[in-house]
Parts: C-alpha cells; sequence; structure tokens
C-alpha cells in the first residue's frame, strides 16, 4: 500500500489532465489548488483571459468549460473533469476570421477599455450557444444570473452585440454587411468607425498590464509595496525590515531611507497652484518616515524586491512597525469640529496648518442672504455626496526598467505622463529628463490615474535593486489604497419671487480630500464654477474650504468636482421648485441663464463671470419636453400603492478643458509610403484615444484623400511623443484635437503647390522641406471683435476668472421606482439630452454617455465607500451590474458648433456623469416624496426621509 504523503509531498505534487483546449488536445499539469485561471494564464500564457475581481464578481476570466461558462479565477485545478473541452477566447475567433458576436460587439460600439470584452464574448457565445434566438431581456437575465461585470459601457451597446450576432447566426444578417461599416465613407469625422483597438481587445490580443507582465523578459523581479492596513493615524517609530530582508528570494527592500539616500525628498507634488491654499503641495509621503506619521488606510512603509510574487508577500509579512495609534478623522464632520486632531502639525512641519487649509470664494451683484431670507419661497438645507470608487476591473499594476538611453522607464496606467514624470521626479531623486513614462493599456481608470500610485514605488524598486521590476496589488488592495471621489457636504439656501423666479443663492461646502493636496484646489473650485451655473440670478455668494481627513486620499474620478456640486444645487433647485408650486422642469426652464454671444449682463454669465461659447440649455429642454411628459404620464400609469413611479430632471454643465491655463501639443510626420505619423499624449483609459486622433486627423488631412489605416499613431510616450496634457478634463477631443489640427494644418501648407496640388513624400524631400511638424494649442475665450484671450483661473476672493473656453451641456430625466416595502429604488428609464459640440465618432459618444449613465446611476442608489475593511469588493462597494441599468436609455444628442473645437467639437467623456444623479434622487421624490438628501439613496435613507414627513 502506498504510504500517505507529507504535507510537504502535498504541497509540491501536481495533477496532471489530458484535456482539450480551444481544439487541440494538451496535457496540462498544474497544483491542485491552483485555480484554473493562474494555469491558463501563468502557465499556459492564454493571457485572452483576465484577471479582474478574481474572487467570482466580474466575469473577466469566464471560458467555457465543457460547454458550460465558468470563472476561471474561482475554478480549482482539481476540480477541472479529465478530458474536459475548454474554450477561451483564443478559441472563439481570430482578426482575420471573427466570431458573429465578435463581429456584433465591435461594430455596435460594445467594446471601451476592452477589459471585460473577452468575457462577456465568452459567456455571451455560451448563452448563443443554447439559445439563438434570445430577447433582449433574456440576455439581460443571462448577464445578470452570470454576474457580468462592465463598468465602461452602461451594457446597452453589449446586449444590441447579442442581438445583432443572434440574428446573423439566424442567417437574418450577414458578418458581410458588417464588414462594410469598418470602411468608412470620405468622412471619417462624423461617422460611426468602430475604434481600430476593439478588433484585438475582441481577440484577447490586447496586451493590458498584467499580461505584459507574463511576456517580460526573465531579469525581472517582484516588487510588492507593504502597506500597514487597518490604519488611518498613527505616529511611526521604527520600521524593521530585517527579516524580511533575509526571506527567501529577496533581492532587497527598499524604505525612506533608501530614498533619501538617493536624495529624493520623498514627497509627491500634489499640484495645488493656488494662492488660498496653506500647504505648498508637498505634503504627500512616498513612503512613510519613522518618527512621522500614517494619514490613511494603506500607507506604504516598505517595498519588497523579490524573485517571484509569493517570495515578495511572504518577505512582507515580516516586515514589523511599531507604531502609537491617533484619533483618526473620517470624514469632514470630525475635521471640521474645532477641537478635532490636525492631520498636519508640527510632526511633519506644517506647524499650525487647520484641516480646512484652502478657502475659495465666489460672489455675483450682493450678499444674498437677507434676500434669501425674505424672499417669498426659499429652502435652507444640508446636502452630502458620497465617497465614490472608481471600481475599475483592471487593478493597479506597472514595471519599470532602465531603456537603452539609461532613462527610467515606468510602463504603468498613467494617463498623465508628463505630468507623472514632473510629479514623482524630485522626490525619488531623479531628475525629470531621465524619467520616461509610458502609458500601458488599461482597463479603464476614470481618472484615478491622474495620480502617481506605484509610479515612485517602481522607481525606487528599481533604483535599488538594480534589477528591472513589476509590480501589481491584488483587487481588495487595489480598492483600499487608490484615491477615491472627494465627498462634499454642502449648505445651500436659494430664495425665488412670488413668480417663482431665482432671486440669490448662498452656500458653505466643505470638499473632504483625504490626507493629500493631488489637484484639490480644482475640485474646490468645481462647486463654486458651477453653483446654478445653469440659471439666471443677480446675487450669490459661495464659500468653498478642502479640508484634510484620514480617509482615502482624492484624485479625478470622472466629472472631477461636479457632481458634488450638482448633487446640492439641483437638489435645492428641485426643492425650490415645489416650494413655488411649479413644476421641476418649467422651473428650471423659466429660470435658464440670460445668455447671448459675448453678453456682459451678468444674468448671462456662470458664477466666474463669464458668458460660455454656447448655450444650448433652451432647444435642449425643448427636445427634453416630449420625453418628460411622456415619462410622467407613463409613471402615472404604472404607480401603485405597493410600487410608485416618479420622473425626476436635472441640467447640468461641465467644463472641457483643464482649469485655466491648459495647452497641448501634438506632432505628425509624412512617412515615405505617403501615411502619416501622429505623436502625441492623448492617453487611452478606454475612452477612444486611437479613434479620437485618427478621426480628427483624417478631416484635418482631408485633401490628402488618406485611408484611416494610413494614420499611424505613437501614442502617450514621454521620449517619443509632446506633451499633451492628461486624459482628463474631457480636454482630449478639444485640445489634443487643436493641436493635431494645428500640426495638419503646417503639413498641408508644406506639401500644397502653387496649382493647389499636394506634394509627395519624395518631392518634399527633394526640394528639401521638412515632413515633421510640430502642433501645439492653449485653451482660449473668444470675444466678439474675434480675438482670443488664453483662459485663466478664478481669483481666491472674489471667483472671478474665465478658467474654461469649452463647456458640454446635459438636460437628465430619469424615471424610477420604489418599492414601498423595501424602499429600494431602480431606474427604470433614462433621457439624457446632451450638447458636446459637433460629434467625430458616434459610436464613441454614445458609449460614453450610456457608460456615463450608468456610473451616475450607481452614484445615486448604490456606490460608495466607508469602512476600507468591508467596502473593499465591487459587491460591497455597490457596483452596478446589468440588472441595476436599464435597457431603456435613450441619448439626444445637439451639436451645437463651437466656435474655437476642432471642427465644432466640444468634449463628452464627463458630461453624462456630471447630474444623472440629481435627475434619480429627484425621481424618488416625485414617486414616494422622500427627499433624500445624502448618497446614495439606499433604502434605509428612502425609509428614513419618508419617516421624516410623518414626523
Ligand atoms: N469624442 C467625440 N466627439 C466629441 C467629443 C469626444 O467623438 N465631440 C470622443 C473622443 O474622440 C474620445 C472620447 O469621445 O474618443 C472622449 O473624449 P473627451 O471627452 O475629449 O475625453 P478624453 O479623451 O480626454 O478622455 C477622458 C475622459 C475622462 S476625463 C474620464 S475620467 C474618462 C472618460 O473620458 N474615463 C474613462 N471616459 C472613459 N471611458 C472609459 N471607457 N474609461 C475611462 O476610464
Ligand atoms: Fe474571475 Fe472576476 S470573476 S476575475
Ligand atoms: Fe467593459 Fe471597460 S469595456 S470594463
Amino acid at each position: 500500500m502506498a504510504k500517505e504523503m507529507s504535507a510537504a509531498q502535498l504541497s509540491a505534487s501536481y495533477v496532471v489532465k489530458n484535456l482539450t483546449i480551444n481544439g487541440v488536445p494538451r496535457r496540462v499539469i498544474g497544483k491542485p489548488d491552483v485555480t484554473l485561471l493562474t494555469v491558463l494564464r501563468e502557465q499556459l500564457k492564454m493571457t485572452g483571459t483576465k484577471r479582474g475581481c478574481n474572487c467570482g464578481q466580474c466575469g473577466v476570466c469566464n471560458v467555457i468549460l465543457n460547454g458550460k461558462v465558468v470563472r476561471a479565477c474561482i475554478t480549482r485545478w482539481k476540480s477541472v473533469p479529465e478530458f474536459s473541452q475548454i474554450t477561451t477566447i483564443e478559441g472563439v475567433g481570430t482578426p482575420e476570421n471573427l466570431h458573429a458576436l465578435q463581429w456584433a460587439m465591435i461594430v455596435c460600439g460594445a467594446i471601451q477599455c476592452g477589459f471585460c470584452t473577452p468575457g462577456f464574448i465568452m459567456c455571451g457565445k455560451a448563452l448563443l450557444d443554447e439559445n439563438k434566438n434570445p430577447t433582449r431581456e433574456e440576455v439581460r437575465d443571462w448577464f445578470g444570473k452570470n454576474w457580468m461585470a462592465c463598468r465602461c459601457t452602461g451594457y446597452k451597446q453589449i446586449v444590441d452585440a447579442v442581438m445583432k450576432a443572434a440574428a446573423i447566426l439566424r442567417g437574418e444578417e450577414k458578418i458581410e454587411d458588417l464588414a462594410k461599416m469598418y470602411k468608412p465613407g470620405d468622412s471619417v469625422w462624423g461617422s460611426s468607425l468602430p475604434r481600430p483597438n476593439a478588433v484585438y481587445k475582441a481577440t484577447g490580443l490586447w496586451d493590458f498590464g498584467d499580461d505584459d507582465r507574463l511576456k517580460l523578459p526573465e531579469e525581472f523581479l517582484f516588487a510588492y509595496p507593504y502597506a500597514l492596513e487597518g490604519v488611518r493615524h498613527a505616529k511611526v517609530n521604527k520600521i524593521d525590515v530585517s527579516e524580511a530582508e533575509k526571506s527567501e528570494g529577496v533581492n532587497c527592500v527598499v524604505t525612506y531611507k533608501d530614498v533619501f539616500a538617493n536624495r529624493g525628498t520623498n514627497r509627491i507634488y500634489g499640484q495645488v497652484n493656488c494662492a488660498s491654499a496653506l500647504t505648498d503641495g508637498w505634503e504627500h509621503r512616498i513612503m512613510v518616515e519613522e518618527g512621522d506619521k500614517i494619514r490613511q488606510w494603506g500607507e506604504v512603509c516598505a517595498v519588497v524586491v523579490a524573485d517571484t510574487e509569493t517570495h515578495a508577500r511572504e518577505a512582507a509579512a515580516k516586515i514589523k512597525v511599531d507604531y502609537e495609534q491617533l484619533s483618526e478623522l473620517i470624514d469632514v464632520y470630525m475635521a471640521k469640529k474645532p477641537d478635532a486632531v490636525k492631520v498636519y502639525d508640527e510632526i511633519d512641519g506644517y506647524d499650525g496648518m487647520p484641516n480646512a487649509w484652502n478657502k475659495r470664494v465666489f460672489k455675483k451683484g450682493e450678499d444674498p442672504h437677507d434676500i434669501i431670507t425674505n424672499a417669498p419661497y426659499h429652502i435652507d438645507d444640508e446636502f452630502y455626496s458620497s465617497r465614490q470608487p472608481h471600481m475599475v476591473l483592471e487593478a493597479d499594476c506597472g514595471y519599470a526598467y532602465y531603456d537603452e538611453d539609461g532613462k527610467l522607464t515606468l510602463a504603468t496606467k498613467s494617463i498623465a505622463v508628463y505630468r507623472h514624470q514632473f510629479q514623482i521626479a524630485r522626490g525619488i531623486g531623479v531628475a525629470p529628463s531621465r524619467i520616461r513614462v509610458i502609458q500601458n493599456n488599461l482597463g479603464a481608470s476614470f481618472g484615478y490615474k491622474t495620480a502617481p500610485t506605484n509610479e515612485p514605488f517602481l522607481a525606487l524598486a528599481l533604483i535599488k535593486s538594480g534589477r528591472p521590476v513589476y509590480m501589481r496589488v491584488n483587487m481588495k488592495e487595489h480598492n483600499q489604497r487608490t484615491p477615491k471621489r472627494s465627498p462634499s457636504l454642502m449648505h445651500i439656501r436659494a430664495g425665488a419671487d412670488k413668480n417663482g423666479k431665482l432671486l440669490g443663492v448662498e452656500q458653505t461646502w466643505w470638499i473632504d480630500h483625504g490626507p493629500y493636496s493631488e489637484s484639490a484646489n480644482d475640485l474646490t473650485n468645481k462647486s463654486g464654477q458651477f453653483f446654478f451655473a445653469p440659471y439666471a440670478y443677480d446675487n450669490m455668494k459661495a464659500v468653498g474650504y478642502t479640508v484634510w481627513t484620514n480617509h482615502r486620499w482624492s484624485a479625478a474620478f470622472r466629472a472631477y468636482g461636479s457632481p458634488q456640486a450638482y448633487w446640492g444645487c439641483e437638489t435645492a433647485m428641485d426643492m425650490l421648485a415645489y416650494e413655488c408650486g411649479i413644476d421641476p422642469f418649467d422651473f428650471r426652464e423659466q429660470n435658464l441663464l440670460e445668455w447671448e454671444p459675448f453678453t456682459e449682463n451678468p444674468r448671462g454669465q456662470f458664477p466666474s463671470g463669464y458668458a460660455p461659447e454656447v448655450f444650448p440649455l433652451p432647444e435642449m429642454m425643448k427636445k427634453a419636453r416630449p420625453y418628460y411628459e411622456e415619462m410622467k404620464k407613463k409613471a402615472k400609469e404604472l404607480s401603485t400603492p405597493e410600487k410608485k413611479y416618479g420622473v425626476g430632471v436635472s441640467c447640468s454643465i461641465y467644463n472641457s478643458n483643464d482649469d485655466g491655463a491648459d495647452e497641448a501639443a501634438s506632432n505628425i510626420e509624412l512617412l515615405p509610403d505617403g501615411s502619416v505619423r501622429v505623436m502625441n499624449t492623448w492617453e487611452d483609459h478606454g475612452q477612444g484615444a486611437d479613434m479620437g486622433c485618427i478621426g480628427t486627423a483624417h478631416e484635418a488631412l482631408k485633401p490628402l484623400h488618406l485611408r484611416p489605416d494610413q494614420i499611424h499613431l505613437l501614442l502617450s510616450d514621454t521620449s517619443k511623443a509632446p506633451n499633451s496634457g492628461a486624459a482628463a478634463a474631457s480636454r482630449s477631443q478639444v485640445m489634443v484635437g487643436n493641436a493635431i489640427v494645428d500640426s495638419c494644418n503646417k503639413l498641408l501648407d508644406a506639401m500644397r503647390k502653387a496649382d493647389g496640388t499636394y506634394r509627395t513624400y519624395d518631392e518634399m524631400v527633394a526640394e528639401g522641406i521638412p515632413t515633421f511638424y510640430e502642433g501645439y494649442t492653449q485653451a482660449k475665450v473668444l470675444h466678439k471683435d474675434g480675438t482670443t484671450e488664453v483662459c485663466s483661473g478664478n481669483d481666491k476672493d472674489t471667483g472671478i476668472g474665465k478658467p474654461f473656453g469649452f463647456h458640454m451641456f446635459a438636460v437628465n430625466l430619469a424615471m424610477v421606482s420604489v418599492d414601498m416595502k423595501t424602499f429600494k429604488a431602480h431606474c427604470e428609464k433614462f433621457v439624457l439630452v446632451g450638447d458636446v459640440g459637433k460629434i467625430n465618432n458616434y459610436l464613441i459618444v454614445d458609449g460614453q454617455q450610456y457608460g456615463g449613465i450608468a456610473q451616475g446611476i450607481g452614484l445615486a442608489l448604490t456606490e460608495d465607500f466607508l469602512d476600507e475593511s468591508k467596502y473593499n469588493n465591487f459587491v460591497t462597494m455597490g457596483f452596478p451590474y446589468i440588472k441595476d441599468i436599464p435597457d431603456d436609455l435613450t441619448l439626444v444628442h445637439v451639436e451645437t458648433p463651437r466656435p474655437l473645437g476642432p471642427f465644432g467639437a466640444s468634449g463628452t467623456g464627463e458630461m453624462p456623469l456630471s447630474g444623472p444623479h440629481v435627475a434619480i434622487c429627484n425621481a424618488i421624490y416625485a414617486a414616494c416624496g422622500a427627499r433624500v438628501k445624502t448618497i446614495p439613496a439606499i433604502p434605509a435613507r428612502i425609509k428614513a426621509a419618508l419617516d421624516e414627513i410623518k414626523k
């Protein structure tokens, strides 16, 4: 009889299986307890199957196992039956021979960042294998049942794709017809041409950062950032890494001492750029220092560099940190109390800095206080917005190496490659010119990666070990450690006359920015810049504070600052409408800004004292009205005492360039075969930078009659492309777009002959004419006389300035049901009437807007980030799955040309997330009378608001 195996033998034992993978018979060995995902990715290098949550909550790891869709991340190797048939995305189709569903996903615009795409295709294929004639609701049920998560698309285009694929499989539509959609007519601009990278995302060939890891040269080591979890505020006495250094496989352990040894300051610059801030912006430590403090959960105490991830994590577990716990300020209510402990004090050289460290003031007309008090109708209330988590499906990862010029190269999820180069340089002790930042393909960001996350740790690990390094954290760590949306506490007063005309508005607001400044001034400003911005009034005062706390540090999140601003003022606007006894839609319409081009009338100007370049809201309201009336009728018909329906409205306006003096560059080169190469740093989160560049350059170069595939792109590498700024503030289409146009115009001017025809590459070279041109642009406002003025920031004491030259507009309509037993609200229908100027690509703009609405629904009803020990996975953070988002989403595009926009465009990315949450919560009120003043409107808050009425 065989002797029983020891524990050591067991852990070293392997299970061999004979399988058929994508039609190929294979013999594969694996440890019994590893997952199928680990075997596929790490061993077989089949990286089309992605690793996201790694705990069964997202579906990016789906494969088909013996005809059934399974999650490879929770399927143990030992439970995979011998002789199984496994299909992965690599076995579904290739770029040359796409499956119907892959085609459909591409042409329906169902692919944005593409991180979820292989998982959706596997799941959708499993459905279509069984049912070639599903209804839309059956498709939605199927994806719902399988917990399929997409953070980008809002799901509608994915369902469109499955329906289209089903029609193809039934023989009712032909793949050849879809293929034709890939061939544009004369114009790429204004078309629905699918983005070029969609085909690789649909076939699993698009490598994200963690896919790169498996294909890096073998010299790469693994770097793990060790953090003290569970402690938000503490004084650190000692960090002992001696045991970790001796641990198996460890190359070195990096601490703050190494940073100082490298003459780094150990600080990251927070870009506060304003006279009102009491910090110099250098308060953000890279690594925890002995004698200093921990100021938030998950501060990195050391980076362990080892031969494998397992060894790095094992060593990290041996690090000992001796600390003294301090009182934790977990929200702005606590931090603004007069006796609150200070987040910054003498320990860190910011002696005496109050927790409210930045003050912004906006004023118009007279002080409105008494005007509001004496107004026939007024409201006076407090509103609170949540710490919304970004919930990307790809956890933070990246790698570092020295390039061929000896530059310290960081390949990460950065969506601000030049900014990161500058932000971390002093801190790590390396000149910016010696740092190269490259953007990896990313599984979305939604703004968190405007902040440096792993970049300094990667750099320091590379410097100390002298070896190239890779770093990743798991999804739980990612959720706990990455920055979030800033909560805002707003006290708002507003008054109207007896006819419902807005007389004055007043606000004091407090932004909880966690412990670091990270562009906080721009964020804080938004609540002044857009305070009742759609409306006309004579008198306004708004005073805002940015406040330190010990909760998550904040960074950009799509729509940056405007969901907070509109949560306060568009709820207040709704409340005031009811006070006046006027329908909220009519109330908004009758109070719209009295705009005319270049007006000097303050009633036609934004709170910063300038008139926007266009003001399409009157026309948009007209377009929205029939939907509103129809939705109200429907809500009335559907309402029962058990389930009540209501319709809500909100208006929102958001900027489309970075605050103040924004600029961008883009270069172009004519190539020997007559094609061109466009070079810039329009970083791609998944929004579609490739198509944005191609659409814009194609239109600008129309006289050359290029095909889209003759426009090559070299993007987001600081050594190869000029600085186009961050892919933030929905600025890239306008800013990078204008720089692209400028470079194209210069090239065309150089190529143009006297007779109006164009020189070939050879002719240019023969005549000694350069083939390379630099494009540049600045954000500007246009004056009546046709001159322009470069944008400028807001005065700290009055708010006056011209921060933005481009704006986006939205009217949001939501129909919501409230279950009167469970108090659960559900968004049943959403209509977005939007104006983003002329549209470059409809597939993309539709996708951006559906996706933004879905995030707005999450913001309104489910998403939050409270205690990190609980709010660290998609389910507890309230991720909106397909059944949380209605299929009934309607987009109405109003395309008012922007005078200074490239071919009339403005941006679109953030517009759809500025105001939907308010329309939804206003609809809850319309349905059942519950006025929720804190988002998310979870059942307990709806119930509490109803109980309030009964009192
Ligand atoms: N576009 C267009 N026509 C217009 C305006 C824009 O076709 N009139 C297209 C552009 O070509 C681009 C897309 O729409 O492909 C977004 O353009 P723009 O509004 O200029 O925004 P950016 O390219 O600067 O992208 C950033 C923006 C922001 S700030 C966040 S946050 C965001 C977003 O876009 N994060 C996203 N969209 C996202 N989408 C996905 N899938 N993932 C993210 O992380
Ligand atoms: Fe497997 Fe998320 S469900 S990675
Ligand atoms: Fe679905 Fe980005 S496209 S997560």
